[in-house]
């Protein structure tokens, strides 16, 4: 299988940087001289990509996540001068939040007259970022004045590879390099759009040196993909026994136990309008279920003796209850919300928040109530990504900031709502909806997949169902049928369970 075609958030990252490179004019056909003299059919002119501001982010952020996922430790990033540049300094301030130090290439005559400018001390261990790496020379250069000055460096990381030599010299000089691109993914994706015919490719090859023998088509669409809705592939579920023992969160622990004892990581969603509608359904799902979610707020006869026969349920059926309402204003509104009419905090176990509203509004007052034996709510779900087209909590940094809200308040924070696994903490359970076997979306903006791709391709621990089951003239079949399938998916490698 070729690099760019693999199911991962990755290989989304990939199509998506070739896809916008190719809008902004970084693949040239000619006649080309190289640096080595070499006549090359194809140029590649990444110094295109400082013009597209969308384009040098996303590099940056691919970069970043490269470098994260790689386990590197460093204190400092460097770019290689001058291309480099623009990457590392967004990649150090912005993504990784590191400091960023810059090599010049000839000292300066006044002022310090240093070689490397930036916050570094003796043995600090760097990683570096180069734009394109050929024979891998100019990071050979810049090593041998990185270790005049005593510092360290390991590891790589560039956006292309072109694979002529420069990885092996690396290799030889004690450095790993990582490559978001090599020429084979870029040669297969030119073939695969019809950028470049089959003659071309073999030109290029040939003139090039490189010794891949026929061209490859793969399946590639020139719509940029939505790389929230992919999975992120270094979060990956942990074992439920492990995690049951690992939580601190009484909630959890219930449900982890709920799940391996019911056979269920399903939730059912209720969207109904009337009580009477709610408790039958109930009736019928609470052996399926790990939870039911409500909107209490789309019940026109709400009432407390609703409540009263809810709780009842759920403490003999042995169900969350899961009020969906999603918290999103100043710390004291929402304590009022949580006490006013429908009560919220006194019958529901969970709720969702939204992270937008921020830290201290979130911690403070929900700690508050999760901590009163007097009500029942015991944790909160942040809402990590949403399963709408068009979420703004697509936007880039959106996720990250509501991880780091739940980093923050892991005794209230009990999971998130989102699309992919969000965390690298295998105790905080990723709820995910948008789930539904029949249809695709309906008309005012849901998005659905199946069972599969939400539990195993993107690592999701429970799954909520709502018009898949409610809709349905035979719902009890259909709980059935989610139920299992999403237990097979949790399940399937989790050698705790078998
Ligand atoms: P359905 O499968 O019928 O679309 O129901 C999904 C349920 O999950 C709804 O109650 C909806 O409010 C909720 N939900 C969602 O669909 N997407 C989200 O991102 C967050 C949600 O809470």
């Amino acid at each position: 299988m070729s690099a760019i075609i693999e199911n991962t958030r990755n290989g989304a990252l990939k199509r998506n940087l070739l896809r916008q490179m190719l809008q902004a004019n970084v693949f040239k056909f000619g006649e080309f001289q190289l640096k080595s003299g070499q006549i090359s059919p194809i140029y590649i002119d990444l110094r295109e990509c400082f013009g597209h501001p969308q384009l040098a982010m996303l590099i940056s952020e691919a970069l970043s996540k490269q470098i994260e996922s790689s386990g590197t430790e460093y204190s400092g990033v460097l770019g290689i001068p001058y291309a480099a540049l623009p990457y590392a300094s967004v990649a150090a301030a912005h993504f990784l939040k590191k400091p960023l130090l810059i090599v010049r290439k000839e000292a300066k005559s006044y002022g310090t007259k240093k070689l490397i400018e930036g916050l570094y001390k003796p043995n600090d261990c760097l990683v570096l970022i180069e734009d394109v790496v050929t024979t891998g020379g100019s990071i050979l250069d810049v090593l041998r004045t990185l270790h005049a000055e005593s510092l360290v460096a390991t590891d790589v990381f560039c956006i292309l590879d072109r694979e002529q030599g420069g990885c092996q010299k690396l290799k030889d000089a004690g450095v790993n390099m990582h490559s978001l691109l090599d020429m084979n993914t870029v040669l297969t994706f030119l073939y695969s759009t019809g950028t470049i015919t089959e003659n071309q490719w073999h030109g290029i090859v040939k003139a090039l040196n490189l010794e891949y023998s026929s061209p490859v088509k793969v399946d590639i669409c020139l719509e940029l993909e939505n790389l929230s809705s992919l999975p992120y592939v270094d979060n990956i579920r942990s074992l439920l026994a492990e995690r049951e023992a690992l939580t601190d969160s009484p909630l959890n622990k219930k449900l982890v136990t709920l799940m391996r004892r019911k056979k269920s990581n399903l939730c059912l969603a209720i969207d109904y309008t009337t009580t009477d509608k709610v408790l039958q359904m109930i009736e019928l799902a609470g052996p399926f279920v790990l939870a039911v979610k409500l909107h209490a707020d789309a019940i026109r006869d709400f009432n407390e003796e609703f409540t009263s026969k809810l709780t009842t349920m759920a403490n003999n059926m042995d169900f969350v209850i899961f009020e969906d309402r999603k918290f999103a204003d100043t710390g004291n509104t929402t304590a009022l919300q949580l006490t006013g009419i429908q009560k919220i905090a006194a019958w529901a176990d969970v709720v969702t928040v939204h992270a937008v509203q921020g830290n201290d509004s979130i911690g403070g007052v929900f700690r508050k109530f999760v901590n009163d034996p007097s009500y029942r709510l015991k944790g909160i779900l942040l809402i990590a990504q949403l399963s709408t087209k068009g979420s703004l909590t697509a936007l880039n940094g959106y996720t990250e900031s509501a991880v780091s809200i739940a980093n923050d308040n892991r005794d209230v924070v009990s999971g998130f709502i989102a699309q992919t696994r969000v965390s690298a903490c295998s105790d905080l359970l990723n709820w995910t909806p948008g789930i539904n076997l029949d249809a695709k979306s309906d008309s005012v903006g849901q998005q659905w997949r199946g069972v599969d791709q939400a539990i195993d391709v993107q690592q999701n621990d429970i799954v909520i169902v709502g018009r898949g089951v409610t809709s349905s003239s035979e719902p009890v079949q259909q709980l059935k049928r989610y139920r299992q399938m999403a237990w097979d998916a949790l399940t399937k490698n989790d050698t705790s369970i078998h």
